[in-house]
């Protein structure tokens, strides 16, 4: 197993093999924008709580499964928010001195007995206020957003095409969408993947609406012509169908997180796919060996077939032993939140991250936090997660990866389930952000002005 040893690529080596890949694109005549560099958005990296909720809509109960959520009272700082996900809950949202957590009847019981205080959350955050509830039918479905893709294959043929990279548990089909004018013969990739977790329909949303910005912008926006001429870019917008799928097909949400693969020995179901990658994997209490637990990180690292299946396609972008993917985001929700490695220890730097490194991390993404309102930290300042994805991108594969946690910022926007009339403007809420990407993408040491070192 490797979870507990030194990255396989040495920073240097890997430098050198960025240095390399850089030299051979970097005359490639993309016209490169200088990245702005932005202010950060203050120093505030917690949610604000909003107004107590009156009863509303069945947003945030989930009769199926029992899951609800429930507010964590006293829980304060990184530490004390990483030793609550340390018995395998998963925070759904930080406030002041407490936080948000999913968590069936059983669970909340359990963590009552370890005396932590719980209050059960109003029975929906959506539907109260002004904001409306959603209904599952406000999202894409698994076969909807299939059919939004065939059709801008269809529509696009030179600029989009889209493959099966692999089969979920249930044996729905993976897809990546590949999006590029094939201009120059080697680009730079940027991937974006969406949906690990089942609940978080409005990241399935967003690929749907980069896809539809991109091929429209195509020919009738500069920038995004010039992009798509000079990069290959690859959206995922479903890593978790058969999730996404159970999620929603009684009718009424079920706050489901895990994939719906059963684990042996347990009649607990799921893993936790941003728990499953091979990196760390359980090192440091940021994810849960227990089935029955919302953050399990099965049985062994990639053990989910969807993990493998976007490992593998991963992997397979290494051409010529150079990973051609720079960057990449996996989008979340909520609580629009930028967040870069490392997850798994609250150090700034570490094994295969240098100052340089984390220094390139925070300057992209606070200039894409600068566009979109999100905040901008390390993943640890949440909470300690072992066996995420973007430790794994970073660490293994030396792609630069962000998380984005979508809308909304709090529970009082509708939490897992905001309204369907939020969809576009919480979209394309971010399409500067997937813009300041992908023109980063060439050399993100750029960001720091160390363009010359590491990308000439
Ligand atoms: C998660 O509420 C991941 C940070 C990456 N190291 C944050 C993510 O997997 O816990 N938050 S979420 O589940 N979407
Ligand atoms: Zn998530």
């Amino acid at each position: 197993m490797r979870t507990s040893r030194a990255p396989l690529a040495s920073p240097a080596s890997r430098t050198a093999r960025r240095t390399r890949r850089t030299r051979r694109y970097g005359a490639a005549g993309a016209a490169v924008l200088s990245l702005a560099l932005a202010l950060t958005l203050g120093t505030q990296a917690t949610a604000v709580p909003g107004p107590p909720d009156a009863a509303g809509g069945p947003a945030s109960a989930a009769p199926d499964t029992g899951i609800r959520q429930y507010e964590v009272t006293g829980v304060r700082g990184a530490p004390e928010r990483s030793a609550l996900a340390a018995t395998g809950t998963a925070i759904d949202e930080v406030l002041h001195g407490s936080v948000l957590i999913s968590a069936d009847a059983a669970e909340a019981e359990r963590l009552r007995a370890l005396g932590y205080e719980l209050a059960p959350l109003p029975a929906a955050a959506a539907g109260s206020g002004d904001v409306q509830a959603a209904a599952p039918s406000d999202y894409h479905t698994y076969e909807s957003m299939r059919a939004v893709v065939d059709a801008a294959v269809a529509r696009h043929p030179d600029l989009v095409s889209s493959q099966v990279i692999g089969r979920s548990h249930e044996g729905r089909d993976i897809i990546a969408v590949k999006v590029s004018a094939d201009v120059a013969v080697d680009e730079p990739e940027i991937l974006f993947t969406h949906n690990q977790h089942a609940r978080e329909h409005l990241t399935v949303e967003m690929a749907l609406y980069t896809l539809e910005e991109l091929t429209s912008g195509y020919g009738s926006d500069a920038r995004i012509t010039r992009l798509l001429d000079t990069r290959e870019i690859w959206l995922i917008p479903s890593v978790n169908p058969d999730g996404k799928t159970y999620d929603t097909e009684s009718g009424a949400f079920r706050s489901w997180r895990k994939n719906r693969q059963p684990n042996a020995g347990s009649s607990a179901i799921g893993t936790d796919l941003n728990r499953n990658w091979d990196y760390m994997w359980g090192c440091c209490g940021g994810s849960s060996g227990s089935a029955s637990s919302a953050t399990y990180r099965g049985a062994a690292p990639e053990s989910g077939p969807e993990t493998r299946v976007v490992a593998d396609f991963v992997r397979s972008r290494v051409v010529g032993g150079e990973q051609q993917i720079t960057a990449h985001i996996d989008f979340h929700t909520y609580g629009e939140l930028i967040l870069w490695p490392y997850g798994y220890t609250y150090a700034d730097t570490a094994p295969g991250l240098t100052a340089d490194d984390r220094d390139a991390f925070a300057a992209v993404g606070r200039a894409m936090a600068a566009s979109n309102g999100y905040t901008p930290q390390q993943s640890s300042d949440l909470y300690i997660t072992d066996g995420s994805i973007g430790d794994w991108m970073w660490a293994e594969e030396g792609i630069f990866s962000y998380t984005f946690e979508m809308y909304p910022r709090s529970a009082s926007g509708g939490g897992f389930y905001p309204p369907g009339n939020v969809i576009d403007r919480e979209t394309a809420r971010n399409r500067e952000a997937v813009l300041i990407l992908l023109e980063n993408a060439d050399c993100m040491y750029r960001s720091i002005g160390k363009e010359a070192q590491y990308c000439s």
